[in-house]
């Protein structure tokens, strides 16, 4: 039997987590996110997929190969794309499991730019404003939707 699976992926300039402006997005970096992801999902049985794109392409394959490799789940935070992206959309509507779309900071506290989002119109959760905590939350959601 395949073991259950999720995709996480993460959007454009999250590669500097932990680098810069800690004030709004944290201490932890983007490897210290992913590690506590694999350690809890690992006990659960699960195996997670990270990747981490500043081009939407890239986020778009990502999507349309998680319709067919065994992926149940998408944890996504798409960083600016979010408020921009009718593609990711699209791809995501494309994909059959679920979404959990993260955000590190509460969008709707910060510029107005912030507040729409195109993947929440797709999204089954919605995290924002829990710090990169967000990111364990969702996979303990996924987690405890599927037992
Ligand atoms: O709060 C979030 O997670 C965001 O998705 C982060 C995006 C922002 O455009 C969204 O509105 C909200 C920005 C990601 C940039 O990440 C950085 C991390 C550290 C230093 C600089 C940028």
């Amino acid at each position: 039997m395949s073991q259950s699976k999720i995709t996480v992926l993460h959007g454009p300039n999250l590669n500097l987590l932990g680098t810069r402006q800690p004030e709004i997005y944290g201490y932890e970096t983007l490897d210290d996110v992913n590690n506590a992801l694999r350690e809890k999902a690992v006990i659960a049985g699960w195996d997670v997929n990270c990747l981490q794109s500043n081009h939407e392409g890239e986020l778009i394959d990502a999507i349309h190969a998680a319709r067919t490799d065994g992926t149940q789940a998408i944890i996504i935070n798409p960083a600016a794309y979010t408020h921009t992206s009718v593609a990711i959309l699209d791809a995501l509507n494309a994909f059959e499991g679920k979404v959990i779309e993260v955000h590190i900071s509460n969008v709707h506290k910060r510029e107005s730019f912030r507040h729409h989002s195109y993947v929440s119109l797709r999204a089954d959760g919605v995290i924002a404003g829990l710090g990169t905590q967000g990111y364990q939350a969702a996979l303990e959601a996924i987690i405890k939707s599927a037992t």
